[in-house]
Parts: C-alpha cells; structure tokens; sequence
C-alpha cells in the first residue's frame, strides 16, 4: 500500500491522523502541491483528478477522497471504531464528519485558496487547468469559518466531542480544519469560544494530532 501525500495540506492529514488513531503505517509519497508536483503526469496517470490524498493498494487499485480512503480502512481494520458501531452512531457520526467538513474545511479552503498568491490562476484545485482566484470568496470564507466556530462551540457545551461521547472520524476532520483554517487561512478561534478550546486542547494533545 502506497499512501500519496502532502504534509501541510488538511485532507492528506486527515487521513494521516486516522491511520495514526488505528496504528496503521504504508509507505508514503510526499507531493508539493504549491509547486505543482500534484500534476505531475505520472502521479495524473494513477489519479486524474490529481488530488491528494490518495491510496494505492497493492493490486494497483487507487483509491483518492478522504472518506473513502479511511472507509477502506475502517473495514480492513475495524479497531479502534472511528465511523460509528451500530446503525444510529453510524449515522451521528456521518453527519457531523460532513458538517465538519462542508462547514469548516470548505470554509477555510475558500478563504486560503483564494487570497493566497501562488494560486491566483489556481483558484481550483487538482487538474481542472486555470481558474482564476475570486477574492470575494475569501471573505466570505473567512466569514463563513467563524461561523462554525461559534457553531461548534455551542454544540460542544453538551458533548465531549464532535460526534457525542466518543472520538471518531468527526473530531479529525474538525480538528484539521481547525488547525487549516487558523495557520493557512489566518482566522483564530475566538476566545469567547470556551467550549472549543476545551475540546481544541483535547484533542490536540493526542499523539495521532501530530500526523
Ligand atoms: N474531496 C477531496 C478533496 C481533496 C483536496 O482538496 N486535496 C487538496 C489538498 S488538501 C489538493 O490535493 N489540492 C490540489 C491542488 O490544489 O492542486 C478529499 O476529501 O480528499
């Protein structure tokens, strides 16, 4: 198994932290995406939409979205549950995860990609060729990102994490857009923001945090 990568960007963690959580190790390609090492043809002949992260599996098959790649995971390797156990926590949890990430990552995705120089003609990610940067939807990013801070906060004040009572998939897909949305797209939590700092510091502390 082959894991493509870029350490720095939020979506490859994402699935860093979720190998760390069930202790499962592959061997690892880095990639620049800043650069441009995405599109590469060589790495767009195993995934066409050039995105990472993205996993190969022994018989050649590649598997890129994030869900995806820590679904197959999930299956292959059941412990520690990450995406629910029975039918109800299954759910919560789905739906938080994409709350999690519609909300927050999406948000600061925007606010990043389309106030960050190198990617004035890469407003779009992957191999879909130029666009250009729309600076509105950087404010409006920003904007839509302390949105779900206050959101998550409220939502913390009756919950140990994101999904309920348990750690799973929603915790690592909020806190790597946390961590995304305070270093690449400038917009810190908010003091005020109690509850989230609580759960932030939580969750920071554990040591698939630092994947
Ligand atoms: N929906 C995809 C999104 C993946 C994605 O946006 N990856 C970014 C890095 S965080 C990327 O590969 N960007 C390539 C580019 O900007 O050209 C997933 O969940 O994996």
């Amino acid at each position: 198994m082959k894991l493509y990568d870029s350490q720095g960007a939020p979506n490859p963690r994402r699935v860093r932290m979720f190998m760390a959580e069930k202790g499962i190790s592959c061997e690892n390609q880095q990639f620049n995406i800043v650069k441009g090492e995405n599109l590469d043809p060589a790495f767009l002949a195993k995934s066409p939409r050039g995105m990472l992260p993205a996993l190969e599996l022994d018989d050649g098959t590649v598997i890129d979205e994030t869900i995806a790649i820590c679904r197959y995971f999930e299956e292959t390797q059941p412990e520690p549950p990450l995406m629910g156990t029975d039918p109800k926590s299954k759910a919560i949890i789905t739906s938080r995860e994409r709350q999690m990430e519609f909300d927050g990552l999406l948000s600061a995705a925007d606010a990043f990609r389309n106030s960050f120089p190198g990617f004035a003609k890469r407003g779009l990610g992957g191999s879909v060729g130029s666009v250009e940067a729309i600076p509105a939807l950087a404010e409006r990013g920003k904007a839509m990102v302390s949105r779900f801070y206050e959101n998550l906060d409220k939502q913390l004040a009756n919950s140990t994490y994101v999904a309920g009572d348990e750690f799973s998939i929603a915790d690592i897909t909020a806190l790597c857009s946390i961590d995304f949305a305070q270093g690449a797209a400038r917009v810190p939590m908010p003091e005020s923001c109690k509850n989230l700092r609580r759960w932030y510091d939580a969750v920071s502390a554990r040591p698939s945090a630092k994947a």
